[in-house]
Parts: C-alpha cells; structure tokens; sequence
C-alpha cells in the first residue's frame, strides 16, 4: 500500500491562515514520541460516505458545494494539522474500500498511533453495510489500541427531520452497541454526532472529537471559568482560527445558535482584515473586533495568539466595564502562553528519553498552581 502527501492548494483563504508546513520528525516511525504527542485521527467509512468532503470542508476551507467534484480517493491520504499550538494533529483520510484482512494493510502501525476513530455513516444511504463494516474496523482497531476515541459521524443529515435524525441515531447507536456485545466488547464506549457539511454541525461535532485529543482540556476549561465569571460574560469560545473549530469552553452549555454566531464573526473578522491589511498581518497580536447585535447582546473577539481567538457573547450593560474584560483577558491570554510553556516542556522530555513515561503529575501540579494564581490575579 502506498501512501501520499497531499499537498493542497487553498486559494479561497490567505496564505498565512493555512496551518505550517508539515514537520515530519519522527511522525512516520511507529512508536516514536513524535507521533505520541501529536495523534491521528482516522477517518474511514464506506465509499462515498463524505469523508473526503469533511476533511476538504473542515480543514481546508472548500465550499460544501465544491465536494461535488470529489475524486474518489484511492490512497491513504495525510493531512498534517501543525499550527504548533494546542491543535496538533494528523488526519488520515481512507479510500472506503481498504481492507483489513489484506496482509498490506499494516494495523499496528495505522492504529498503534491514533487517538481518535471517525466512522462516518450516509444517513441518507442504506448502513446496513456501513454497520458491519463499522463493526469490524472497531473491533480490529480495539485489539490493537484499546485508547482509540471511537466517534461515529451519522452523516448528510441535512434535509431530513428532526424526527428521523432522531431516529437514526437511536438505530445505529442500538445497533452498534449490540453488534459490539455480541463480540464480547460492550466496554467500548461510542460517541455519536449527526453531521451535514451544509451547516455548522461538522464543524462542531469535529471540536468535541479534537478537544478530547488535548491533555490540557480541564485546564483550558478552567481558565476560561474564571475569566467569564470575573469579566461579567455569558460564554466564550476558544477558536481555532483556521478551521473554527473551538478547541474549549466554559462550562455552560453550547447551544448551536451561538457556535454559529461566533464561527460568523471569525469569518467576517478575517475577511475584513484581509481586505485592509498585508497578508501576513490580518490577524494578529492587536486583533479585536466588537458586533453589536439588535438583542442588547455584544460578541467580543480577541487574538490570544497566532493560532487561537477568544470569542465572547454578553450582555451590552456588561460591556460597560470594558476595562476589567480587557484586564482580565490578559491574565487570560498570558495564563494560556504559560500552559503551552509546559506543553513544550514536557513534549520536550518525551523526546529526550523514550523510555521514561512523561511525569505527568509534575504537569499538572504546575497547570492547578497556575489556575490558582490566575484565579487571584483577576479583578472583579
Ligand atoms: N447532502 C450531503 N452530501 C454530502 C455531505 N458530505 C458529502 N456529501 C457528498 O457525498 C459525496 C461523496 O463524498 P466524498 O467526500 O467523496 O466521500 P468519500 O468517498 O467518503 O471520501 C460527494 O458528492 C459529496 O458532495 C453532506 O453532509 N450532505
Ligand atoms: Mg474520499
């Protein structure tokens, strides 16, 4: 089996807000920390399931309408998401008709590595097929990695109702998980999303499956608590500017309605810069940007770094101290330089020696002392 780097072209989208150029070291060596610290995703399913479309859509800024014209993909195809921040991973994009009891088919290697699963299932399809394929994978990828994250992506979604998403959902889940007890696995634990390209939902089903990939989560959670609940905000998002996906939040429910208003003011952010500045400075240390919506509520953005942008949603009174949400945000913004400090750190130890497991403790004792210290920092 061969595999293959693709390189793809962005041109709806300024140069710089690609991610980085692919680091290759150590990533290709099974059992090396390269590929420790920054894991892969797989995507696989039945042909024609839309796995291409996501990645295409997600990651590289391709309009929905334009997977029309898709290639059937016919190699493993890389994708290495580098924008040396919290979001490291790589994304490996399957040909839907790859199979395991081919001795080519190298299964330590492609699971030994991989943090999480995506199945992706054509709701509008017949699964029957997808199921038992499904099926197989996980119990294959399991044997060789039981850390694997499995997600299930019930996929096209849109133009069907409610209801039957609703159902569907209910289906494949019971269906799955029996097929799964049948074999004896049923402490395998499956998420499932409904997904469509044609609106947000991809995008936010794929920060929950990204955001269980960071070892620092509850720590960006944490922080980000605290600044809401000192800076008078409803809710914030911490954006991946370059895919909107939001890598954390508080801890107050998401509702899709404000995801997508926040993933709307990135896009116009963006476009607006790119229209008024040079490339490499649309978006950068001195980015901000405040929409006032007709409902009295503000959407509030500001860079963190070169990578990520907070976003918040408050009230308008709220607004009125401008000054400590600004004061607070920069212990914000410097609390979370701090936590990737420690990232690089102990990233750096796994490199060193191999051999000895990351002092994981070490890090976390640092990540609570720095929460506790941020906590006290702030003003009320
Ligand atoms: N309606 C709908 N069509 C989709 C969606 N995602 C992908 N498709 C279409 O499904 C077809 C197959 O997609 P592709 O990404 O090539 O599938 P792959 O073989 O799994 O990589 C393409 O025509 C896409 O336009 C979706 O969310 N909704
Ligand atoms: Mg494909």
């Amino acid at each position: 089996m061969s595999y293959e780097d693709d390189e793809y072209h962005v041109d709806t989208f300024p140069k710089d807000f690609g991610y980085g150029s692919f680091d290759q070291d150590g990533l290709d060596e099974p059992g090396m920390g390269g590929g420790e610290s920054k894991p892969r995703i797989l995507l696989m399913g039945l042909r024609r399931s839309g796995k291409s479309s996501i990645q295409k859509v997600v990651f590289h800024k391709m309009s929905p309408n334009e997977t029309l014209f898709l290639e059937s993909t016919s190699k493993i195809v890389k994708d290495d998401i580098n924008n040396s921040s919290f979001v490291q991973f790589q994304i490996w994009d399957f040909p839907g008709q790859i199979d395991f009891i081919d001795p080519t088919f190298d299964s330590d290697m492609i699971f030994g590595g991989c943090g999480a699963l995506v199945f992706v299932i054509d709701a509008k399809d017949d699964y029957n097929e997808a199921l038992t394929k499904f099926k197989n994978t996980v119990i294959k990828a399991y044997k060789v990695n039981p850390r694997i994250k499995f997600e299930v992506f019930i996929h096209k979604v849109d133009g069907i109702s409610d209801d039957s998403k609703m159902e569907s959902q209910r289906d494949i889940h019971q269906r799955a998980s029996d097929d799964l007890s049948d074999a004896g696995l049923n402490q395998i634990h499956l998420s499932f999303h409904l997904t469509s390209i044609y609106d947000h939902s991809i995008f936010e089903a794929f920060s929950k499956v990204v955001q269980k990939l960071i070892p620092q989560l509850p720590t960006l959670e944490n922080l980000l608590n605290i600044f809401i609940s000192h800076s008078g905000i409803e809710k914030a998002f911490l954006f991946d500017v370059v895919s909107k996906i939001y890598i954390a939040t508080d801890c107050s429910p998401v509702d899709m309605q404000s995801y997508e208003l926040c993933c709307d003011m990135i896009d116009v952010v963006i476009d607006l810069s790119s229209i008024y500045s040079s490339e490499e400075t649309a978006f950068d240390h001195e980015s901000s940007s405040l929409i006032k919506l007709n409902n009295n509520t503000i959407l509030y953005l500001r860079e963190v770094n070169k990578f990520l942008a907070l976003v918040c949603i408050l009230r308008e009174e709220n607004f009125n101290r401008q000054g400590v949400i600004d004061y607070n945000f920069l212990c914000f913004r410097k609390a979370i330089s701090e936590v990737f400090e420690l990232r690089m750190k102990s990233q750096k130890l796994e490199t060193l020696d191999e051999q000895i497991e990351p002092e994981d403790d070490v890090v976390d004792e640092d990540e609570d002392e720095l929460v506790a210290r941020v906590n006290e920092n702030h003003l009320n």
